[in-house]
């Protein structure tokens, strides 16, 4: 049963009659959002989808010299993708109609690059077709991604290529049905096929695109889509490929000053209070290192815990989130990405199965008039339309929920009724635990949507007092749970002398096995590091013994260690330091090159024995300013350190925006030594830092 109690009761029951009529609602405070924008933000959660040549060259960024004959996917359904994104309650699928590689998977009629050459369906097939049609079937919104960069196309650079772009626009917006989403992507320029031309092109995007002229055409085909991207966009990208948003999160960003239209990495992430334009924050992340699908990373899908926490760092931070799956070369998102999404699914549905405050007694002296139209209960009642409201000037407000009795709570979720505008600054939410108000949360911006992850608290009252605001609160929904605690899978880290670490959250216990088995509470107890320089798998599971719960497994395949590695040689930085390139802690790294000792670099391992390799890894710098990941690169081998042979050699594709370990295969050699040259840094200076440099064994 729902009480609601407004105080005073008796001076407020009496208001409630008299004034109902008259109180209005609160004034704006702007900018606000279009409609548009508001179905857009209620869509929170949707896929995308990155599938082109790329799948079959296993490559991030195809160079445009690829042969539409490789495009043939050999069980493409799109039916499929349709019904598991569905299933994980998705709403709706954005795909890559055009990468950089400039292929199209539509048979557009002004290039013959595309699906029209491909041996697939006999040249008569078309992916965007099949997906607008899936995505009707199973209610779903399709978005589409058209690269603006096109490494393939002989015009770009040029005022032809700016023709084509639009045509193309043109044909994906008027000839598949609504597209809610038109997603342009900010890479752009660099080296490319470009018609055969094989050169470096560099362009000045806002200029170039003059995207106001472009998107004023968008507009024209295609009203109700919403643009995403580069120039007076209409969202925004969150400023990482990582699908996180800052806890701080305007739906705003400034026009005016040298930011506009551009892409900001940290700004981005936090919008900016006093921005005066409505461009909401969008998260993308794939559900795998890479966007594009690599066999090799079958089994490198994202943790379970780490997908928990992408959903609540972003649509629990106001941001949408667009998660990837990137299609397999048989046109199939892969059993491994469909079963995490499963998991993902399975969690976020018992977090938010059992409402807490609907039954509550809500209290609150900060109402609108006194008016029971602005009342506080109206954040419980579950209609997105009502909302609780302050009188103008009153900034800061509180309300109490009550509950029946003492009850366990570790998540609150808050919603600003935003057609108003994003106004609250600052809140924090208190429990009454034991008949004294603890404060669970402290916290900034609220928004669309912001989901709150406490420690769990038995209350008897939950307490939200918003203490600064753009404007009066304006507030319509506030909800409350108790989510099942997630046991996170133990970190396993093994150093270059083949030392084992394991690490698990406060108090829980870590199991596991060497021989692939699945670890249990039976397996050997984790007690200390261990010394492991043989190749194993390594199987581990936390364990809550207060709870009974137990983590996902987690697995880390090793090669022989790195014990009898060294750097023989490098080119420049510091030998002495060289050894954190090797040292299998991805804390440390090493850097090479700087404006006296300008790129290219190399350094010269000694593995201290001859081994069979497959392969070699790169991880460029995880955290911090300044990556300077390598984006060129040449590696070479030998037996004997003075003779080499070039086993690789290419670009590390958008290794800025995304700086995973970089993964190159050759065909199997026995070698002793290795080198790696780095040729150029992403980010365009003559420094590059080097996490670590490993080998594929199998
Ligand atoms: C990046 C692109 O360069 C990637 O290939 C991918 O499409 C990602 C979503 O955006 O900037």
């Amino acid at each position: 049963m729902k009480r609601i109690v407004m105080l005073p009761v008796l001076l407020s029951a009496i208001m409630f009659t008299d004034c109902r009529e008259q109180v209005l609602p609160p004034a704006p405070v702007g900018p606000l959002p279009t409609q548009k924008q508001l179905d857009w933000h209620e869509l929170e959660f949707y896929a995308f989808i990155h599938f082109t040549t790329n799948t079959f060259t296993n490559k991030e960024w195809g160079y445009g010299d690829e042969s539409p004959e490789i495009f043939n996917p050999t069980e493409l359904d799109t039916r499929q993708w349709a019904r598991i994104v569905k299933e994980a309650g998705m709403k709706g699928i954005i795909l890559t109609a055009k990468h950089h590689d400039g292929f199209c998977l539509w048979p557009s009629k002004y290039t013959d690059h595309s699906v029209k050459n491909a041996p697939w369906k006999d040249g008569n097939g078309d992916v965007v077709r099949e997906l607008s049609e899936a995505c009707k079937e199973y209610e779903l919104k399709l978005g589409l991604y058209l690269s603006p960069w096109d490494r393939n196309h002989p015009e770009y650079g040029r005022p032809g290529y700016i023709t084509y772009f639009r045509n193309q626009l043109q044909e994906l917006l008027t000839n598949y049905g609504d597209v809610f989403e038109m997603w342009f992507d900010g890479a752009n320029g660099g080296d490319g096929y470009y018609g055969g031309a094989n050169e470096t092109r560099k362009i000045n995007t806002l200029e170039y695109y003059d995207w106001q002229t472009t998107y004023d055409s968008i507009y024209k085909w295609s009203p109700n889509t919403l643009v995403w991207g580069v120039g007076p966009s209409e969202a925004r990208w969150i400023g990482n490929e990582e699908g996180w948003a800052n806890k701080t999160n305007w739906c705003l960003l400034r026009q005016k000053d040298e930011l506009a239209g551009k892409v900001h990495y940290t700004e981005f992430r936090s919008g900016h209070e006093d921005g005066e334009r409505w461009v909401p924050g969008e998260a993308d992340v794939s559900i795998r290192p890479g966007w594009f699908y690599h066999a090799s990373e079958d089994d490198k899908v994202r943790p379970i815990e780490k997908m928990v926490d992408i959903y609540y760092q972003s649509v629990g931070r106001n941001a949408n989130l667009l998660l990837n799956l990137p299609v397999d070369r048989r046109g199939l998102v892969h059993e491994n990405d469909e079963a995490r999404l499963k998991e993902l699914t399975a969690i976020l549905k018992e977090d938010f199965k059992t409402e807490l405050l609907a039954d509550s007694e809500v209290i609150s002296d900060n109402v609108r008039g006194n008016s029971n139209q602005y009342n506080a209960a109206n954040v419980i009642d579950g209609d997105k339309e009502t909302y609780w409201a302050t009188d103008d000037g009153q900034i800061q407000a509180s309300v109490i929920f009550k509950f029946d009795e003492p009850t366990p709570v570790n998540r609150v979720l808050l919603q600003e009724y935003i057609k108003l505008g994003q106004r609250v600054r600052e809140f924090n939410v208190e429990a009454k635990v034991n008949g004294n108000w603890e404060t669970i949360a402290q916290e900034t911006t609220i928004g669309y949507k912001r989901i709150l992850r406490t420690d769990r608290v038995t209350a008897t009252a939950l307490r939200v007092n918003i203490t600064d605001a753009k404007g009066s609160p304006v507030i319509s929904a506030i909800e409350a749970y108790n989510a099942p605690t997630l046991v996170n899978s133990p970190q396993i880290n093994r150093n270059k002398s083949g030392v084992v670490t394991m690490k698990a959250e406060e108090g829980n216990q870590i199991y596991y096995t060497l021989d692939s088995s699945e670890p249990g509470t039976n397996s050997t107890r984790y007690e200390a590091p261990f010394t492991l320089n043989k190749g194993a798998v390594v199987k581990a599971v936390a364990y809550n013994t207060r709870e009974d719960r137990k983590s996902a497994v987690k697995k880390k395949q090793y090669g022989v260690s790195k014990a009898n590695w060294q750097v023989i040689s490098a080119t420049s930085g510091d030998l002495n330091k060289a050894y954190q390139a090797i040292d299998g802690d991805p804390n440390t790294s090493w850097s090479m090159g700087g404006s006296d000792r300008p790129l290219p670099q190399e350094i010269k391992i000694d593995m201290g024995d001859s081994r069979k390799i497959y392969g070699f890894t790169y991880l460029p710098r995880q955290t911090g300013h300044g990556l300077h990941p390598v984006s060129s690169y040449a590696f070479y081998t030998s037996v004997d350190g003075k003779s080499w042979i070039k086993q690789s050699e290419g670009e590390f594709s958008n290794v800025l925006n995304n700086p995973i370990e970089q993964v190159k295969t050759f065909a199997p050699i026995s070698t002793r030594y290795l080198r790696f040259v780095a040729k150029a840094d992403a980010e365009g200076s003559q420094r590059v830092i080097i996490n670590e440099i490993g080998v594929i064994e199998k």
